[in-house]
């Protein structure tokens, strides 16, 4: 595959560290690291690595994790190990920091946490010294981190942490999370400041959807002396939503978001469970799709932090974020959508070999969003924007 020119207008940086990808939290767990290898595979046999400014991320320091989490849980995290799941002694802090079937204790775990947090770190802050417009960090996104404990499979919150950088240079943040579920951590840490504006698209069952939160009246705590009070826009969805409607909702939600609160940089979180056919998620959209959704955000022209998040089927993990990608660097045009020869671990694209399989005819779930209920949620978020200035 030719080398995609770099484009003149701006600049894209990826920031990675392969020592992220080995970390295993055991065999039945459905989050696996390998999903960046295999992204990073296409990535290169297309290559994208060319076209963009490659940083190798450094872990972040103890000092870093500490401006977003407590001290008792860094530490906590730093030293527990593998076997003190069955140690009496450990179980009152096990329980107190969620560490269990979704939050494994693995070998290597405070070394993962600090690699991923530290990409986001790094990401963010090449945007903050104009090092870059576009910065990318695949092992991050992992929303659902708490100050002081682990959740759905996240342990550090690294989008917490780019956004605290983003905010020392732009006085208003946006975070867009298209994630199939609630970014709660994110909401959460930043629910009393009226500096980050927090939306995010999810499957929502509070009994039978991981994480319960995130109903359309939810919009952070609404005590009158709470700047924060509004700030959080979520958008509730059911099983099945098709592409054609979630694009349309996407730009109707996102669009006047953007112009009303006008942020100076937006981070953005791509989960790629969202996609059709994925192992946990619910939804029918396919890559396209997935891709427009990160294309319209693009289009503000905005300093732009983009992380990764869930996605539970490789293959098509990979396949969304190589294409996202390449739309962040002009070159969706340049890609052939038949998955090159060259790839390492082509057979795991079989049989079709492309990178826009038709995913949600496979295993399609009918779409029990109205056209009526999506209205609804359109016009309740633009009510929601009227407590909201720029
Ligand atoms: O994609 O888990 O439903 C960002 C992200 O948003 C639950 N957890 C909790 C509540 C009680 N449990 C169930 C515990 C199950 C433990 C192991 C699995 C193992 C095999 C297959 C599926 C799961 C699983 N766990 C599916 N959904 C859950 C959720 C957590 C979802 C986290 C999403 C993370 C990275
Ligand atoms: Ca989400
Ligand atoms: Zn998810």
């Amino acid at each position: 595959q030719n080398a995609i020119p770099r484009p003149s207008g701006y600049r894209v940086s990826w920031h990675a560290n392969p020592d992220v990808e080995p970390h295993h939290f055991g065999s039945s767990h459905p989050m696996k690291p390998w999903r960046l290898t295999l992204t990073k595979q296409l990535v290169m046999a297309y290559g994208m690595h060319h076209a963009m400014d490659l940083y190798l991320a450094r872990a972040a320091t103890y000092e870093e994790l500490a401006e977003f989490h407590h001290t008792d849980y860094l530490d906590f995290l730093q030293q527990v190990m593998p076997g003190d799941m069955e140690k009496p002694e450990k179980s009152e802090s096990i329980v107190k920091y969620n560490f269990g079937d979704d939050c494994p204790i693995f070998n290597g775990l405070y070394e993962y946490c600090s690699l991923y947090a530290g990409g986001s770190l790094d990401a963010a802050r090449k945007l903050c010294n104009n090092q870059s417009e576009i910065a990318i960090n695949w092992s991050g996104g992992l929303h659902h981190a708490k100050k002081g404990e682990a959740s759905g499979f996240c342990y550090v919150n690294d989008i917490v942490l780019g956004i605290l950088q983003l905010l020392r240079h732009h006085p208003r943040v946006m975070y867009v999370d298209i994630d199939v579920h609630h970014g709660d951590g994110v909401e959460q840490a930043f629910w009393s400041t009226d500096r980050v504006l927090t939306v995010s698209f999810h499957k929502y069952d509070k009994d039978n959807f991981f994480p319960g939160t995130g109903a359309r009246d939810s919009t952070g705590p609404s005590h009158p002396l709470n700047p924060g009070a509004h700030h959080a826009l979520n958008v509730p969805l059911h099983d099945g939503i098709d592409d054609k409607s979630y694009i349309q909702l996407f730009k109707d939600i996102v669009g006047p978001c953007i112009e009303t609160y006008k942020p100076g940089a937006i981070a953005l979180q791509c989960g790629a469970d969202s996609l059709g056919c994925d192992r946990l998620g619910c939804f029918n959209l396919n890559v396209g799709a997935h891709g427009a959704c990160v294309a319209y955000v693009k289009t503000f022209n905005l300093p732009l932090l983009v992380v990764g998040g869930g996605g539970y089927t490789p293959r098509n993990v990979s396949r969304a974020w190589a294409h996202e990608t390449s739309i962040l660097l002009d070159a969706a045009d340049l890609i052939d959508p038949n998955i090159p020869e060259t790839v390492t671990f082509r057979n795991h694209f079989g049989p079709d070999y492309s990178l826009f399989p038709p995913l949600s005819e496979m295993r399609k779930l009918d779409n029990k969003n109205s056209r009526a209920y999506l209205n609804g949620l359109v016009q309740s978020v633009r009510e929601q924007l009227r407590y909201i200035r720029g």
